[in-house]
């Protein structure tokens, strides 16, 4: 996909902040520092559009990104940051749980996960969730440049068996390895609105 405008819209700290003008959205989800703004960032092509950081929890509030005028990427709040309170880990729960079934706009969902690591409880959780509720979505597995191309194909085939039914890109937001790929999966769930 061309990317001729990509924006900052707004930030959502509550329900009341939602964006309600029935665009397409594009979910990013996964664990804290996984990668998830970096990643929204390497696929349109904007290094600081959306802030990202070493420092765990940096992303707090559901962010909107319109491109192309036309459907929003949606950077959410990280999951199992240990260090913050356990009322913030369950409010993030509760956003999460609320944004992700109350979202008839959400056409696909990525979900994230560290292509070093095997997936932990919270990822296969989260996996789960969204194959259980038949939710369209995709597992990018980032960080993949700090891989050899021998074991990025490891990673993949272990990651695909604890996710046996969901598509798996390796992915790197330093590289833009599985750019392309991911941009295809996109296009074509936009092109079911
Ligand atoms: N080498 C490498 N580093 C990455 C990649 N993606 C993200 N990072 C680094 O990982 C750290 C966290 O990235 P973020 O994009 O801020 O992570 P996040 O998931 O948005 O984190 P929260 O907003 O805290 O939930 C940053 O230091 C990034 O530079 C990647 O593909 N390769
Ligand atoms: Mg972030």
């Amino acid at each position: 996909m061309k990317i001729i405008s990509a924006e900052f819209v707004k930030s959502a700290f509550n329900k009341s902040h939602w964006i309600t003008d029935g665009r397409p959205e594009i979910a990013f989800l996964g664990r804290s520092n996984v990668g998830k703004s970096s990643l929204l960032n390497s696929l349109l092509g904007r290094k600081g559009l959306a802030r990202t950081s070493n420092t765990p929890g940096r992303t707090q509030s559901i962010n909107y990104f319109l491109v192309n005028g036309l459907f929003y990427f949606v950077d959410l709040p990280g999951y199992g940051y240990a260090k913050v309170s356990k009322a913030m880990r369950s409010d993030w729960g509760e956003m999460a749980r609320e944004y992700l079934t109350g979202r008839s706009e959400l056409v696909l969902f990525i979900q994230l996960v560290d292509a070093r690591h095997p997936p932990s409880e919270l990822d296969l959780q989260l996996n789960d969730w969204l194959v259980e509720n038949e939710s369209p979505h995709i597992v990018v597995a980032t960080k993949s440049d700090k891989l050899s191309r021998n074991e990025i194909k490891k990673q993949e085939a272990a990651i695909g068996e604890e996710m046996p039914d969901s598509k798996i890109i390796a992915y790197s937001s330093s590289t833009g390895i599985g750019r392309d790929e991911l941009w295809g999966e996109i296009g074509r769930s936009l092109k079911k609105t």
